[in-house]
């Protein structure tokens, strides 16, 4: 039975075999062929704001890397070479060189540091030793600086010899408890997995010297060596990965034809392989199903093999706060690099085109390391995007009324930068560009303040407000109406007018100032006849202009005239009357001022003051008998009395027609106005 091997790339026949698209495995074909002569140029991609560098290259058929505790980076090439990258740059002398049998999957797999050591400068290394026949072994080397010291190997585990070139696992950590986790592959021969009698397709747990804790889970069942297994079910766990900071463990488990998983390492765990890949169906109480998995594909992200595995949990957190806690992982085949939330184990894309990863680390500083099996390199991913920031603040315009006005605002940060003005804090729709133009300004805009939001993957940030100024002159909207009133009453004259501040008002009197009259509306409190007909207007200025109103023309009803009577009565008082009802005067009084032998009377009348130029012609008259017949009545005369200003006088003529020996009612107009009806008797 055919099952998949690790580095397919190494074992193109496996993936012919397995049937997968012609075309991808001519492809792959190409890739090998590449990677046996020279790195190939290629570049990742990752989330916005998410930069890579290559660290090192040079480093051929590398397997895993892990940092020492002074920040030197330690990379296992599978020929047996264990590299050092030291302040960046790769040291030309390896740190140590084993003798390995690199066939298939074996080789140098695994690399990791002593708790201690800082003090004690113990390396520990997983290798395909070759004697005294081929098995997988962990063994102790002592640094003196950047190399080993000879001859310092000690070697803590020697593991089954092996059949098969491939499963061998090789990633070895110690957890927080001290001890020294060691994952070892099922060397192609599933039923390992589930037994107890030998360490292949296992976890297994030992102290650093090798010797066996005795609170290992499977201590008093297994015998030997055996006392080292820690779990068991697994396919070939080519990485796996603490948490900083807790007790956390995952195991990455490379499957058969199916599913990749990643499994919550947990003491005495089966996680059932061969009698499940992925999730047991139906489940199995037995068995640990994996927290998360993902299936094999056959498109262009084809996915093959589980590998990497680091939490994310720095000393220094380099990345944007959402990534701490999460865990990286990565496919070889498919070249991407993910994310998984231990919190929900939901999984999210973070990089691809990672060029064949075989291992990523987390680095104390933050950044994200992976080691590219196509490049031979390793690489170095960073966060190195920023959110917005305000470089130039919009600044305050001024303008006059129809003009444009232009703010604008000049941010850094990472693109792609977005934008949105704001009116007095209140989104401008459309007006998404590092610039706003209000195309023709009014004077209902002066005074409004405009802000822009500048935002990215990153973050926001809000500019100052400018302020626009609207300089306008001033601007009539409503103008004063024309008034028409009875003599005595006020009149009130209004304008409303728009315009920068500060509006003066002056009022004019047919076009003449008048004093005083300086704000916004004006008052006669009482009309005279003598304003009948005045026009007046508002001159309105400020600093940047000056607006008239029209004019309005006042009315001025005169009161009506009023005809003098007697006390309590509506007997005219007269003079020169034909036989008043007291009758004061014989009808033969001479007073009579022609020869036409008709008779005067003298009425006396209020509220009618001539106007200049006025005379008896403003004046008519008329007379009522007791059958309503009106009689008009010619007047001859209008005056003032002398040294009565408030009192006119006015002779009327009496027709020859007006009926004799009854009392009839006379009256007067003047300005269209009509006075009462007074009582005179016609003898
Ligand atoms: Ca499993």
């Amino acid at each position: 039975m055919t099952r998949k091997r690790f580095f397919n790339y190494l074992a193109l026949s496996e993936i012919v075999i397995r049937g997968w698209p012609r075309a991808i495995v001519v492809a792959l074909a190409v890739i090998c062929l590449t990677l046996v002569t020279r790195p190939v140029a290629r570049a990742a991609t990752f989330p916005p704001g998410f930069s890579e560098t290559m660290v090192a290259n040079g480093l051929p058929t590398p397997t895993a890397m892990d940092f020492a505790p002074d920040g030197r980076l330690f990379v296992c090439l599978q020929g047996g070479q264990l590299r050092v990258i030291k302040n960046g740059s790769l040291l030309a002398t390896p740190f140590l060189t084993l003798t390995v049998n690199s066939s298939g999957e074996r080789g140098l797999l695994g690399v990791a540091f002593d708790p201690n050591f800082m003090t004690n400068n113990f390396v520990y290394v997983y290798y395909t030793a070759t004697t005294p026949a081929v098995h997988n072994r962990v063994s102790r080397f002592t640094a003196n600086g950047d190399v080993a010291v000879a001859g310092s190997e000690f070697v803590l585990l020697e593991l089954e010899n092996l059949g098969a070139t491939n499963h061998n696992g090789g990633a070895i950590h110690f957890g927080p408890d001290g001890k020294l986790y060691v994952a070892v592959g099922e060397n192609a021969n599933p039923a390992n997995s589930q037994t107890l009698s030998n360490r292949l397709g296992k976890v297994l747990r030992i102290d650093s010297d090798g010797s066996i804790p005795t609170d290992n889970p499977f201590f008093n069942i297994a015998t030997g060596n055996n006392r080292s297994i820690w779990a068991l079910g697994l396919r070939n766990p080519f990485t796996f990965a603490f948490q900083p900071g807790t007790s956390r463990m995952f195991i990455n488990d490379v499957g058969e034809v199916t599913w990749e998983e990643i499994n919550d390492g947990i003491a005495g765990s089966n996680y059932g392989w061969p009698a499940c890949e992925g999730n047991c169906t139906p489940p199995n109480a037995n068995f640990r199903d994996p927290i998360f998995r993902y299936a094999h594909g056959s498109s262009a992200t084809t996915e093959c093999a589980i590998v990497g595995g680091g939490f994310y949990n720095p000393t220094t957190v380099q990345f944007p706060a959402s990534y701490v806690g999460k865990y990286f992982f990565a496919d070889l085949c498919a070249s991407w690099i993910r994310v998984l939330d231990p919190s929900n184990n939901t999984v999210v894309d973070f990089g691809s085109g990672a060029g064949l990863p075989v291992d990523l680390k987390v680095a104390s500083d933050g950044s994200l390391y992976y080691l590219s099996y196509l490049s031979q390199a390793v690489f170095r991913v960073q966060f190195t995007g920023t959110a917005p920031s305000i470089i130039t603040q919009p600044s305050n315009q001024t303008v006059t009324p129809g003009q444009p006005a232009t703010f604008s605002v000049v941010a850094s940060g990472s693109t792609p930068l977005s934008y949105q003005w704001q009116r007095n804090q209140v989104n401008i729709s459309g007006a998404t560009s590092s610039s706003y133009t209000l195309s023709s300004a009014a004077f209902s805009d002066n005074g409004a303040m405009f802000r822009c939001v500048v935002t990215n993957s990153f973050g926001s940030a809000t500019s100052n407000e400018a302020t626009l100024t609207v300089n306008a002159p001033p601007s009539i909207t409503n103008h004063p109406a024309d008034q028409t009133v009875t003599q005595g009453q006020p009149a009130t004259f209004g304008v409303v007018a728009s315009g920068s501040p500060t509006l003066t008002f002056q009022w004019q009197r047919n076009q003449i100032n008048i004093p005083g009259a300086t704000s916004s509306s004006y008052t006669i409190t009482s009309t005279a006849t003598s304003d009948n007909g005045a026009r007046f207007r508002c001159v309105i200025t400020n600093s940047f202009g000056t607006a008239t109103s029209n004019e309005a023309t006042l009315i001025v009803q005169p009161l009506p005239p009023a005809l003098a009577t007697e006390p309590n009565t509506d007997i005219a008082v007269a003079l020169n009357s034909v036989t008043l009802f007291r009758d004061p005067f014989p009808l033969t009084d001479p007073f009579n001022f022609s020869s036409d032998n008709r008779t005067r009377v003298m009425l006396f009348v209020t509220n009618l003051t001539l106007l200049p130029n006025e005379g008896a012609s403003a004046v008519t008259a008329r007379a009522e008998d007791a059958q309503m017949n009106v009689y008009p009545l010619t007047v001859e005369y209008a005056g003032a009395v002398p040294g009565f200003d408030w009192l006119t006088e006015v002779v009327i003529v009496l027709p020859a027609n007006l009926p004799t020996g009854q009392s009839v009612l006379v009256s007067v107009t003047w300005h269209a106005q009509t006075s009462n009806k007074a009582r005179i008797r016609i003898r």
